[in-house]
């Protein structure tokens, strides 16, 4: 039940305690476990749990327990601290309230395990029953059936060998086949349908907007790379056992009329380069509220390979004008400096027209995410999106966060939506058991040699 360690994986710990350090609110990822039930749960919460202030607690066949207090939350951690310790914070610790280490008050007595009270307050209190009914009495504490919910919460729509069509990674214009592979805490490992064996293939959350059902290329106009039964089978709606259909996927509504129109500009996050928000172009409508995009700083001879499809209300792309207004360097269409480029100039000069502030919607006015800079999170690389790392929110601009990589450059930051999947409370890694990477670590210092002695500089 517990969730398995996962080897060289980074773990949380000291910096915890800092009272800078502040943790995104499980409450805000509307696709993180128990995130509706998670903020304001747990503080005050009496638990039982393992007692490592004792005699033999190093013995790995000891079992003894004691109860502790949840004194504070920072996404899946909890702050603990054994019951008789008072006022006293020096034995505090920090467990991962999702990895089976707490239970409920009264967990003890029904498996027979020992409440041995810690070593260093023993001789506090002479009745120690006494003392823990006046501390348990009215106490609340974990609800019985709280790992049961965090399992049946971590449970995938989607099951190994499931097919769907996914983004190209090394031709974004395209989707392919690809068949899951792997799935932990919802996060998908997806396999194109041609890839070698060295070849790594995707990860993404089954919420991701780059996913898409068996048919989906086919019903929007989309380019697809499939093999050629999969095309004709699609194309007489023929499903199969392992086909995945539209309701698994997140949805954009489908209903709309288009609102661009091929040639409009726009400004959108590169997704080559997430750091990256750029002067863009519309290059194609499809059905269903798709379109494609071009970046418009790209090198011109790609043959529409690097066209990349949004959905008309997607998060990522922008009017005219809002990286300025925000403050974000944007990036300029190719052959233009980045200090001189007005769009006004451009769009007489090119004969091109903005796609109007109104196709955006009420986009970055209505700010109701609670994420705010500095705060701590983990987060998928989407360059390499097997990866998810530690990281801090640098910026908040409107519903877009920009993500930081602790210890890496600016260039590897990701401007993200608000709502992405792709970002997970602290602890989120541990409590699905996946891989959690840590910060950068400066390279150890060169080991001083002194300097040969012809080379030495003489004391003056
Ligand atoms: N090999 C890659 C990995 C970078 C991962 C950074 N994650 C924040 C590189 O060095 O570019």
């Amino acid at each position: 039940q517990s969730a398995a360690l996962v080897a060289n994986s980074y773990e949380w710990k000291d910096e915890l305690f800092g009272c800078d350090f502040l943790a995104a609110p499980v409450s805000l990822f509307k696709h993180a476990p128990l995130h509706e039930m998670w903020d304001n749960t747990f503080e005050g919460m009496k638990v039982e749990v393992k007692n490592t202030d004792c005699e033999n607690s190093t013995d790995k066949l000891s079992d003894y327990f004691w109860v502790a207090t949840v004194l504070k939350v920072k996404g899946y951690m909890g702050l603990l601290r054994y019951e008789g310790f008072g006022s006293d914070d020096s034995k505090d610790f920090w467990v991962n309230l999702c990895c089976s280490e707490v239970h409920p008050v009264g967990w003890c007595a029904t498996r027979g395990k020992p409440l041995i009270p810690p070593r260093s307050i023993e001789d506090k209190y002479t009745d120690w029953k006494k003392f823990l009914v006046k501390q348990l009495t009215g106490a609340r504490t974990l609800p019985a059936n709280f790992y049961s919910k965090l399992n049946d919460s971590l449970v995938s729509r989607f099951s190994i060998g499931s097919l769907m069509e996914v983004v190209d990674k090394n031709r974004i214009s395209q989707v392919k086949v690809a068949t899951v592979c792997e799935i932990v805490g919802k996060r998908l490992h997806v396999k194109y349908y041609d890839s070698s064996p060295e070849d790594n293939g995707f990860w993404c959350h089954e919420d991701s907007p780059l996913i898409h059902p068996v048919g989906w290329a086919f019903r929007i106009g989309h380019p697809l790379d499939a093999p050629q039964s999969y095309c004709q089978r699609v194309a007489t709606g023929r499903l199969l056992p392992n086909d995945t259909t539209s309701d698994m996927f997140y949805k954009y509504p489908s209903n709309e009329p288009p609102l661009f129109a091929e040639g409009m500009k726009l400004e959108a996050i590169d997704p080559l380069n997430l750091s990256a928000v750029c002067a863009a172009t519309v290059m194609q409508i499809l059905n269903e509220g798709y379109m494609m995009i071009r970046i418009d700083c790209y090198p011109a001879d790609a043959n529409g390979a690097d066209w990349f499809c949004y959905h008309q209300r997607s998060p990522c792309i922008f009017p005219v004008g809002f990286a300025l207004a925000n403050n974000i360097p944007l990036v300029p269409p190719a052959g233009f400096a980045q200090d001189e480029f007005r769009w006004e100039e451009y769009l007489v000069l090119s004969g091109g027209v903005a796609a109007d502030r109104s196709l955006f919607g009420a986009r970055g006015h209505v700010v109701s995410h609670g994420f705010v800079a500095g705060m701590r999170l983990e987060c998928a690389d989407l360059m390499d999106p097997r990866l998810v790392c530690v990281a801090t929110i640098a910026r908040v601009v409107a519903d877009l966060l920009k993500v930081h990589f602790d210890g890496w450059g600016a260039e590897y930051d990701q401007w993200l939506w608000a709502h992405s999947t792709d970002v997970y409370p602290v602890g989120w890694c541990r409590a699905v058991a996946h891989r959690l990477e840590g910060p950068l670590q400066p390279p150890p210092r060169a080991a001083r040699r002194p300097a040969p002695r012809h080379l030495r500089r003489k004391r003056r």
